[in-house]
């Protein structure tokens, strides 16, 4: 029962008028349901320990005396009751909530993200710099933000739940929501519809900053990456342009002749705490061993296993972590 009750992706933990709002209709719509469940039972009982009665046995008057409270049994509590108390929840739910938890003007919002699925990661850019980066977002707080949600390839679904609910994107077709956060931390999402394979694989995290960090993260997002620093690493940014991996055709790095879409952005790759949909953590051990064998973490995922010599393997390691 509790299943999606705990860790950091927890609906009933709101940090945001808009989650509140949908934490508390789950509160209301639990208890109408239990007082639902409760009359029922209650009547059910009720009904169990008189059973063997025999019935009110009509007279010439009144040849059938229970008739009147069939009625009331059958059309009041079976027909206008549920009626009265699923339109309230309509209400309550649909122009309550809905209204709070729908798009927002675009000019009542301070900045634009958008979010765009790809199987099986998650493209962030901010309209008006060069940012781009994968699956870690950052954000300022107490900021409403235009969460722009598109597709690459199939439908995917945006949803950070203790932020709002979900939006689908959907391909051809820009949807958008509000996204708010009232405290400073990191949440975390997930694609919430189904989209191949490695849906489950197809996390994010949102880093709530204050407002001052925030624009420091994205002036550094937005600028080309930092050159390599070692020989090894130059060897490494070769090894990405033109070795046997061809990196460069599925990668972009802003400030190279690297300009793939199939994969992630990598222009600042180190200064993501995860890799590939928060799969694995972007540790020098795991980097490594993705970029020889990403099939082994993430079966069917577009990015092939390279036959790299060792030498290849540690200068692109050597260089991809250098872009911080
Ligand atoms: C055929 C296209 C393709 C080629 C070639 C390719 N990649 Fe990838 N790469 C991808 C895709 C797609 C992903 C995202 C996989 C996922 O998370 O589902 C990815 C993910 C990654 C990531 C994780 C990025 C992140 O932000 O999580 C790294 C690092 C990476 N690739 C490095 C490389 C290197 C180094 C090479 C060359 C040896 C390379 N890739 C070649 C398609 C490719
Ligand atoms: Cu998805």
């Amino acid at each position: 029962m509790l299943a999606g009750c705990g860790g950091s992706q927890n609906t009933l933990n709101p940090h945001s008028h808009q989650s509140a709002d949908i934490a508390n209709l789950f509160w209301v719509m639990m208890a109408v349901s239990f007082g639902g469940l409760a009359l029922i039972t209650g009547l059910l009982v009720f009904a169990w320990v008189r059973r063997g009665r025999r019935g009110l046995g009509g007279d010439a008057e009144d040849p059938h005396p229970g008739e009147k409270l069939s009625w009331f049994v059958v059309v009041g509590m079976g027909v206008v009751f549920p009626l009265m108390v699923i339109v309230a929840l309509f209400i309550v739910g649909d122009w309550a909530i809905v209204k709070v938890t729908q798009a927002p003007a675009a000019s009542s919002t301070d900045l634009t993200v958008e979010a765009i699925g790809h199987q099986w990661y998650w493209e962030f850019r901010y309209p008006g710099t060069k940012a781009v980066t994968a699956d870690e977002m950052h954000i300022p707080v107490g900021t409403r933000i235009n969460l722009v949600a598109k597709t690459a390839d199939v439908i995917h679904s945006f949803w950070v739940p203790e932020l709002n609910r979900k939006i689908d994107t959907i391909p051809g077709q820009e949807n958008r929501i509000l996204l708010y956060a009232n405290k400073v931390g990191v949440y975390r999402g997930q694609c919430a519809e189904f989209c191949g394979l490695q849906h489950a694989h197809m996390g994010m995290l949102v880093f709530v900053q204050p407002k001052a960090q925030f624009q420091t993260w994205l002036k550094k997002q937005a600028a080309p990456a930092a050159k390599p620093a070692s020989p090894a690493a130059r060897r490494g940014e070769r090894a990405f342009l033109g070795g046997s991996g061809s990196c460069s055709s599925c990668h972009a790095i802003r400030g190279t002749p690297a300009r793939g879409f199939v994969g992630p952005d990598l222009t600042h790759l180190a200064s993501r705490t995860t890799l590939a949909g928060l799969t694995i953590p972007n540790t020098r051990g795991y980097l490594a061993r993705w970029i020889t064998d990403s099939q082994h973490f993430k079966p069917g995922n577009d990015m092939p296993n390279f036959h790299l010599t060792d030498g290849e393997l540690q200068s692109l390691v050597k260089y991809l972590e250098g872009l911080k």
